[in-house]
């Protein structure tokens, strides 16, 4: 029998967009999916570029402007890949037009931005995700699974950083194309949403909900040329953010992040410790899970190291074979078979809903940059 199609219009062609547009792609590839997804639609801006993205990606159409992307009736799904500060009104004018939808994160550049995105999909009943992609690759997974059995027992402490150095050249510009991470006003900060949203948003699946925090961040180039104004004008986002965390289970956490971390390009390491036992992960060797189990008798206890690619690991049963790897790509691959499959009642995670979550534990650690007091983050 014919499966059902998922018609999907795109916003955004940048580095997202090529993200999300290969996760569809491959999905159905190496997942028995219950709906085809079907790439009907891109829509950006620069025509010339969109029609040079949809012939490369397989996309049957092209827009120019996102509101009329919106209305067309060939369309299911509206996945938002365009920058933060335009999540907002298009995720709002999707679900009003009856769209599923997916966006790319942080939610809302504020979690004032993200309460009325959440307000709108649930009163439109529609499907929605947030694309925190670092959930879905399989050694993060099997690390939920191995929690919530058990096997670290209480949760003591938790600890993330999310440390790259592409920003530290003073003379690197700020805004537009490629830049937009560094004007406020397009993303909402800094590192904070960024990639510390990633850090939280992981965090908070694994280990539950965040209660205060108190930060320290930092500006460290306070001007920098706007791109598209041709000016000098004031750098607004934070360039480095260290928080300390207290967890609703009651375990306490460390997180930081930087641009100015030379060497590092996307250095993700998270380590959480537990009474029986604790682990260890590392975006560059993103397979493997360090384990230590206190249940280990005698003198060759110690960290295991698990290559998380057997066909018994989350995911991995439908890649290769077993001992062959997969890489970052594959964790949106993985969260569009996930929203695909759960579409018939059964839903996915994170939903705006809990992305909305981490937009408010990153506003609290914003604020509390500013004041240097602990603030309430839920
Ligand atoms: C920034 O450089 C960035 O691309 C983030 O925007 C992504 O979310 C992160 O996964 C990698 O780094």
């Amino acid at each position: 029998m014919a499966k059902k199609k998922l018609r999907i219009g795109m916003v955004g062609y940048g580095f997202m967009g090529r993200t999300h547009s290969n996760a569809f792609t491959q999905a159905p590839k190496f997942f028995n999916l219950e709906y085809e997804p079907q790439l009907t639609a891109v829509c950006a801006r620069n025509q010339v570029r969109a029609e040079e993205f949809a012939s490369n990606w397989g996309y049957s159409s092209v827009e120019s402007d996102w509101r009329a992307l919106v209305e067309r009736d060939d369309i299911d799904l509206i996945d938002i890949a365009a920058p933060n500060n335009m999540h907002h009104d298009i995720a709002i004018a999707a679900v009003q037009a009856g769209k599923m939808v997916m966006c790319e994160k942080p939610l809302g550049r504020t979690a004032a931005e993200s309460s009325e995105m959440v307000a709108a999909v649930e009163k439109a009943g529609v499907p929605n995700m947030v694309w925190y992609n670092y959930r879905r690759i399989p050694a993060i997974s099997m690390a939920k699974a191995m929690i919530d059995e058990g096997k670290l027992g209480r949760i003591y402490h938790y600890r993330a950083k999310f440390l790259q150095d592409w920003t530290i050249a003073t003379d690197l510009p700020q805004g537009g194309e490629g830049l937009w991470r560094l004007d406020k006003d397009v993303a909402g900060s800094g590192v904070t949403g960024d990639l510390l949203a990633h850090c939280i948003d992981t965090a908070m699946w694994l280990n539950g909900g965040i209660d205060s925090v108190t930060a320290m961040t930092k500006t460290f180039v306070k001007e920098r040329e706007h791109t598209l104004t041709g000016k000098v004008e004031p750098v607004e986002i934070d360039d480095a953010c260290a928080f300390l965390a207290r967890f609703g289970n009651g375990s306490l956490a460390t997180f930081e992040s930087t641009r100015y971390a030379r060497g590092h390009k996307a250095l993700y390491t998270l380590e959480i410790n537990g009474e029986h036992g604790s682990l260890e992960w590392d975006l560059h060797d993103l397979q493997r899970l360090e384990y230590f189990d206190h249940g280990d008798q005698g003198t060759t206890r110690g960290w295991r190291s698990i290559h998380v690619t057997d066909g018994d690991h989350p995911y991995m049963g439908n890649w290769w074979v077993p001992g062959l790897g997969i890489g970052y790509a594959e964790s949106f691959v993985h969260q569009a078979a996930d929203f695909i499959n759960g579409l018939d009642g059964k839903g996915a995670a994170p939903t705006f809903a809990d992305a909305h979550q981490t937009d408010l534990v990153t506003d609290a650690v914003l604020k509390s940059g500013e004041t240097g007091l602990w603030e309430a983050a839920n």
